[in-house]
């Protein structure tokens, strides 16, 4: 390819809508252009980088036995119908009318089609395990598209689903597709991290997002400073915390009423008691499926909503409203409390150990002292309800845990019988007897993959393109294309890397040297071999490694191989 031909309309300056590097560089160095709020074309560049991923997945896929197909994007709404997920997403699906005035929605998930498909062709156990794929469009309506093709409404994934006979058999599918995933991750360069995720149903589905930690990531994780445990702040588990010996021996101090007019944070209250966050048990109050429930917490810690809607086994749950916590609890929001709370009330397993406690009086500005587990309240259950955070135990081990930030480019869920149940699709097992099909289903983000790769290989020239993901593998640069020795020198080494299968772009244009190296740092070919006439009189060129900019010189006739040589290292 000569640079004077290929369409790649490099920037100078940062786009202002741009926040995130990945997003920034992208537009700069001719890879994408957005045609509307979360839609986007992919240029040449961008196109032959999406096509390596896609690649290494398809490779990674089959060699997993899975098995490539194409599922429609237009989905009839009657299928959504049948797993009653159809009003679930809201205004995220993107919803459209036939001719005739029937329904359909852009695909933004598979699981009902495929499912729809497999239910009418499946009937033997002979045929599982299958596993198919497809690496296709998806639609899903982002309220606030934004950093580029990291969130677009119209984004390309690869999701594969499995279908299996068992527990046992589904488990060597998901084995298979979270080994697959890490071969993937590591071949296009990623540095991921697979994190237990909450698999959203009740139960004990098993799930794990691939994560690439990046300070721009949306996605909260806490990963173990010890152990390999990682997971999202959803889910996350935490070790008790063991009763320090002073407050295990404290005495039990008589329960006091304390007139705390106006104080109703829990800072107001650590200076208004002067006693500390952790010796105070908040009592939040919730509408589980409609119905009010308390939760207890200690005062330095935080609620997981997450934990205590799989806690309560409800579908719905929402913070109570100001006058609800009026009725139930007598007085206004902020002084609610356990004691004489006739409600059913959970706490986190932090709560019940902690001694002559702070709490609401449920009454206005009272707050009661003293207040002691077991001889002033009571709970229902007892449960882990609150945020892993920084600095917590480690569940699996006697680590740390650490808090960072997560860009999610991967999942693998079990689904067990979520959608084989709803939409009838079985299978005749050994001894015939009729079984939902148990299924599997894996998804990698290949367009947020490309975006995830710039967000950890670039400098402050551009993208450091990882040699199995990159557009073109090698630049060549004659400094003056007038000249012809130096032009000859050129062409004969491009056509040379070309032989061996190199893929390479000769910077053939009339462009001052300083341009032509800003652009191939910017678009971040790995390598570069630069042609100029001192070098050249010694019968040499020099080589130069973009990610390490290391640059060396090596006689003209070995340039090619010696490139080949730099590439595969
Ligand atoms: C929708 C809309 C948005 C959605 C979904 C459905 C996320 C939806 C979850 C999944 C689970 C897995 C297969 C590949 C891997 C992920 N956002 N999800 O189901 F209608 Cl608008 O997509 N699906």
């Amino acid at each position: 390819m000569l640079m004077s031909q290929l369409y790649a309309p490099t920037l100078r300056e940062v786009p202002a809508e741009a926040e995130l590097i990945s997003h920034q560089l992208m537009l700069r160095s001719g890879m994408i252009r957005k045609s509307t709020a979360g839609v986007y074309t992919y240029l040449p560049l961008g196109l032959r980088v999406l096509h390596r991923v896609m690649d290494i997945v398809r490779e990674e896929m089959n060699r997993a036995d899975g098995q490539e197909i194409m599922l429609p994007i237009i989905q009839p709404a009657e299928l959504w119908h049948e797993t009653g997920r159809w009003e679930d997403y809201g205004a995220e699906m993107f919803k459209l009318r036939d001719r005739h005035e029937r329904l359909f929605c852009l695909g933004p998930t598979h699981e009902e089609i495929i499912t729809a498909l497999i239910r009418s062709e499946v009937r033997s156990y002979r045929q599982l395990p299958l596993r198919l794929y497809q690496i296709q469009n998806k639609y899903r309506d982002e309220i606030r598209p934004r950093f580029g093709v990291m969130r677009g409404r119209e984004f390309i994934m690869k999701d594969l689903y499995s279908f299996d006979k068992d527990e046992e058999q589904l488990q060597e599918s998901y084995t298979a597709m979270y080994e697959a995933y890490e071969r993937i991750f590591a071949r296009c360069g990623l540095d991921t991290r697979p994190v237990e995720a909450d698999s959203g149903t009740i139960g004990g589905d098993m799930t794990h997002e691939f994560m690439v930690l990046a300070e721009s990531g949306e996605a909260q994780v806490v990963y173990c400073d010890s152990c390999s445990y990682a997971a999202n702040v959803e889910k996350a588990e935490v070790r008790l915390p063991e009763v320090e010996g002073e407050d295990a021996a404290e005495t039990m101090q008589a329960m006091a009423r304390v007139d705390t007019p106006g104080v109703t944070t829990i800072e107001q209250l650590e200076s208004f008691l002067g006693s500390k966050a952790d010796r105070f048990v908040k009592t939040m109050l919730y509408m589980a499926d409609e119905k009010p429930v308390a939760a207890l917490v200690r005062g330095d810690h935080t609620l997981n909503e997450v934990k205590l809607q799989k806690h309560l086994g409800c579908t719905t749950l929402a913070l109570a409203d100001s006058t609800t916590i009026e009725k139930v609890t007598g007085a206004p929001v902020g002084f609610a409390g356990p004691v004489g709370l006739s409600l059913p009330i959970v706490a986190d397993c932090a709560v019940p150990v902690v001694r002559n406690a702070v709490v609401g009086g449920n009454e206005r500005d009272l707050h009661l002292t003293g207040v002691n587990f077991e001889r002033d309240y009571n709970v229902d259950t007892v449960g882990d309800l609150r945020q892993a955070e920084a600095g917590d135990g480690c569940p699996r081990c006697s680590g740390t845990l650490v808090e960072a930030y997560g860009i999610e480019v991967g999942q693998v869920f079990k689904l067990g019988t979520k959608y084989s149940e709803p939409l009838n699709a079985a299978y005749l097992d050994e001894s015939g007897r009729e079984r939902l099909l148990l299924m599997g289903c894996y998804g990698i983000g290949v367009s947020r993959t490309v975006a995830a790769i710039i967000e950890q290989n670039h400098d402050e020239d551009g993208i450091c393109w990882p040699v199995s993901v990159a557009p073109y593998q090698a630049v060549v640069i004659p400094i003056n294309p007038k000249d012809e020795t130096q032009r000859d020198a050129a062409e004969a080494i491009y056509r040379s890397l070309s032989a061996e299968s190199v893929s390479v772009v000769l910077d053939d244009r009339n462009e001052r040297p300083g341009v032509k190296f800003k652009d191939a740092d910017l678009i971040g070919f790995p390598l570069r071999i630069v042609i100029g006439p001192k070098t050249l009189a010694n019968g040499q060129v020099e080589i130069g490694i973009r990610k390490t900019k290391e640059k060396y010189t090596v006689p003209v006739d070995d340039a090619a191989q010696e490139a080949a040589k730099a590439i595969q290292r």
